[in-house]
């Protein structure tokens, strides 16, 4: 069949425009979209050198622009199949319906070579055909009318295309700001121990334009995704394999037996910026992972675990500190949303975000070191945070200046926080919020003072200070640890260990 030179181009784009909008249609934005299965691929094959400063450097900030690179290639690919395929037609002197074929055919296998989708592939390539299909009628209508009606239905179907392919990367964009609620967002009926811890905080937190209260209002978002797996909450189990006396697998009906608390506690990405905002905390759900390592028979003295989740992710560490570690299933009183790992996280405490494992499935048991997924692209984040004091909150009224923020010290703890107004060589002590309260079993009366006594060990706290000024002058904070260990004053960048330094801040009252 015969298309007009210079139109096989826009057909063959219409053609792969059509297949990235019908395999969205047909699974949604989900690993299975070609998009995401090409940014996958791209994110395989870059070199480890930049994945490493990339995605944890940057967060979900790249995340979007990985997925517009990986639309356009998607189109491209699609295309340039539509237009192979137009080749072969044209020389073979096809029919219509046989080139439509052709192409459908090409683009549904490379779909599923990509996605190992059968729908997504199937949807992708009757719609990538279909676009041929009309855009063929209209090239070779006899009327003019009628040939622009038909490039004008194809056209349609390009941009229905386009929108449905748009609509991926900003519903992740938008979900990356939205974070905390891209789960069920449900209003479910909150407990009312939940209640009362949250209304603690609430109570505790300064109030500081700038500054995030003591539960963070929006929790940041780091993972390795383009997009999240989806995990059913009712199929999910996780299974305790290695070097154990016997292997365990539990659901979540399982984990519901056990002593469930809640727990306070904090998260930071070791790419945070030392003001970074990659430090959050919630109130989380769950249940402590020793219960479940005892009842495997994990030899308390091994040496490490691998742990792994439903979206390939891999990370390695000491089994000491996955055995003080916890399962979360809840966060601030809802189900953990899917963008932090539902149904299932682990939050090991005092420890860089990238062990806190989201979608987490397995949890292998060593015997010798290996090499998890970040550090096998350079990072060193394994290991135990380090303590930082952020100032978030800067003020200036009438030559008061009002300065606030948080200090995070993984479970070393924050005994004190320090300011200096004059570079660094005489410190004050900032006000600090009290600690947040210590893990409540779930069963606890919520009126009963009990309930909210104790102390968080892996949670942040808040500071504030005030001060009078009339001149500029930095103003610069650091925390110091419950042993008196002082914050040190070294800098370094977030690659690969984790920034480090006294964060400083010019003032112009
Ligand atoms: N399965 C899985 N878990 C993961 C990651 C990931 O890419 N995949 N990213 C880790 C990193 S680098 C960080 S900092 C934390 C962030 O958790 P959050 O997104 O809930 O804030 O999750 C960790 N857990
Ligand atoms: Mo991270």
């Amino acid at each position: 069949m015969e298309y007009p030179d210079h139109g096989r181009l826009a057909v063959a784009a219409a053609s792969g425009v059509a297949v990235v909008a019908g395999t969205f249609l047909a699974v949604g934005f989900s690993p299975r979209w070609v998009v995401v299965a090409v940014a996958q691929t791209v994110l395989y094959s870059l070199p480890d050198a930049l994945l490493a400063s990339g995605i944890q450097g940057l967060g979900s900030t790249a995340q979007p622009l990985l997925l517009v690179g990986s639309a356009l290639l998607a189109v491209g690919l699609f295309g340039g199949l539509a237009l192979l395929a137009l080749r072969v037609a044209r020389g073979a002197d096809r029919e219509r319906a046989e080139t439509v074929f052709l192409v459908g055919l090409a683009q549904t296998l490379a779909a599923f070579l990509l996605t190992v989708s059968p729908v997504a592939a199937a949807v992708g390539g009757a719609l990538g055909g279909a676009a041929v299909g009309l855009a063929g009628r209209a090239a070779t209508a006899p009327a003019d009318g009628e040939r622009r009606r038909g490039l004008l239905r194809a056209t349609g179907v390009a941009a229905v295309g386009v929108a449905a392919a748009g609509a991926g990367p900003l519903a992740r964009a938008v979900a990356a700001v939205t974070a905390a609620d891209d789960g069920d967002t449900a209003e479910a009926e909150r407990d009312p121990l939940v209640d009362r811890l949250l209304g603690v905080a609430a109570d505790r937190s300064f109030a500081l334009p700038g500054a995030e209260p003591l539960v963070s209002e929006s929790f940041y978002v780091v993972d390795k995704n383009p997009a999240d797996p989806r995990v059913d909450a009712g199929e999910w189990s996780l299974t305790v394999t290695g070097a154990v006396a016997e292997e365990v697998s539990v659901d979540l009906a399982d984990l519901r037996e056990r002593e469930i608390e809640h727990r306070f506690a904090t998260l930071r990405c070791v790419g945070d910026p030392l003001n970074g905002r990659k430090t959050d905390t919630a109130l989380w759900t769950g249940v402590s992972v020793a219960s479940l390592l005892a009842e495997a028979g994990v030899d308390a003295d091994g040496c490490c675990v691998m742990v792994r989740a439903a979206d390939d992710y891999y990370q390695e560490f000491p089994l000491s500190a996955l055995a003080d570690g916890f399962l979360a299933w809840g966060m601030n009183g809802r189900p953990l949303p899917r963008g932090h790992g539902a149904p299932v996280r682990a939050l090991i405490p005092g420890h860089w975000g990238e062990i806190n494992v989201k979608w987490l499935t397995e949890i292998e048991v060593l015997e010798e070191e290996a090499t998890g997924y970040w550090e096998e692209r350079g990072w060193h984040g394994t290991g135990p945070v380090s303590t930082v004091a952020k100032l978030h909150h800067l003020e200036v009224d009438d030559g008061t200046v009002s300065v606030g923020g948080h200090a995070y010290a993984g479970t070393r703890g924050v005994a004190a926080v320090e300011v200096s107004t004059d570079g660094g060589d005489t410190w004050t002590d900032a006000e600090l919020t009290e600690r947040l309260p210590g893990p409540t079993p779930a069963d606890a009366d919520p009126d009963d003072p009990a309930a909210v006594a104790g102390e968080a060990t892996d949670a942040w706290r808040g500071w504030r200070y005030e001060y009078e000024a009339d001149t500029d002058h930095d103003v610069v904070v650091r925390a110091v640890e419950r042993d008196g260990t002082v914050q040190p004053r070294e800098e370094r960048d977030p690659f690969p260990s984790g920034a480090s330094g006294w964060v400083r801040r010019t003032v112009h009252p």
